[in-house]
């Protein structure tokens, strides 16, 4: 195996690839960060993934082994061979575990709701279904409920994380799939509306590995390829 860093393939606004992100950094695990755009033409994305998405990890050239991709699967990996460097991010209890699998389905499905969604909205006048939107829309507003009704009950057990006593993967997705819906703008008022998610998240996004991977706009200047 090569001593070579691994490189991750990630796009500066992607909620995915985020918690990827965060995951290597809290574990200190070297990895190049190679930023891309998935929509345009220029992107080597496709030639990583035939279903074209990213986060996509690639191992060292030397190593032979193929990428890895979705977040998930890229998470599992994170978590799995880097047992030994802590945060664990798994709590080791099989059902336990189950369930912050589950917290990180539930976030991975708001953050898909959010892209199709954004899609659709730019799609031109007359084009875009008003029927598709409005079943993103419930999936978002599903999710968000969700995570309140999780960060309430946990807190009303005086527990910090969603999930055990330490740090987990669903703690990272779901601030992710959070961020996502606060720095795009796209539920104004969710602050007022979720005051105790608001408040967990903002407690946890503004540690370690967070601050400084918080989502940044990039410019699409091609019409989608
Ligand atoms: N299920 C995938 C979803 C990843 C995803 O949708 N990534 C977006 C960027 S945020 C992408 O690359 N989209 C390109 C496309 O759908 O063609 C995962 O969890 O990795």
């Amino acid at each position: 195996m090569s001593s070579e860093p691994l490189t991750l393939i990630s796009a500066t606004p992607s909620p995915f690839a985020r918690m990827n992100r965060i995951a290597l950094t809290l574990k200190h695990i070297p990895f190049t960060l190679q930023n891309e755009v998935p929509w345009e033409s220029a992107t080597k994305t496709p030639s990583h993934n035939p279903l074209e998405k990213l986060p996509i990890l690639l191992f060292p050239e030397s190593d032979g082994r193929p990428p890895v991709y979705d977040s998930a699967h890229i998470q599992e990996y994170i978590v799995q061979k880097y047992a030994d460097s802590p945060p664990k991010l798994l709590t080791g209890n099989i059902d336990l575990d189950l369930h912050a699998r589950q917290i990180q389905v539930l976030a991975e499905g708001l953050m898909d709701a959010f892209v199709l969604g954004f899609w659709e909205a730019r799609r031109g006048e007359g084009m875009r279904s008003g029927e598709w939107m409005a079943r993103q829309d419930r999936k978002i507003d599903g999710a968000m409920g969700a995570f309140d009704g999780m960060v309430r009950e946990r807190r009303g057990v005086g527990k910090k994380f969603l999930v055990g006593e330490e740090l987990t993967i669903a703690d990272i997705a779901a601030v992710c799939a959070v961020g996502q819906i606060d720095f795009s703008g796209v539920r104004e008022g969710w602050r007022e509306k979720y005051p105790g998610l608001c408040e967990w998240w903002e407690e946890i996004d503004g540690g370690e590995g967070f601050r400084d991977t918080r989502p940044v706009m990039f410019d699409l200047k091609e019409k989608i390829v």
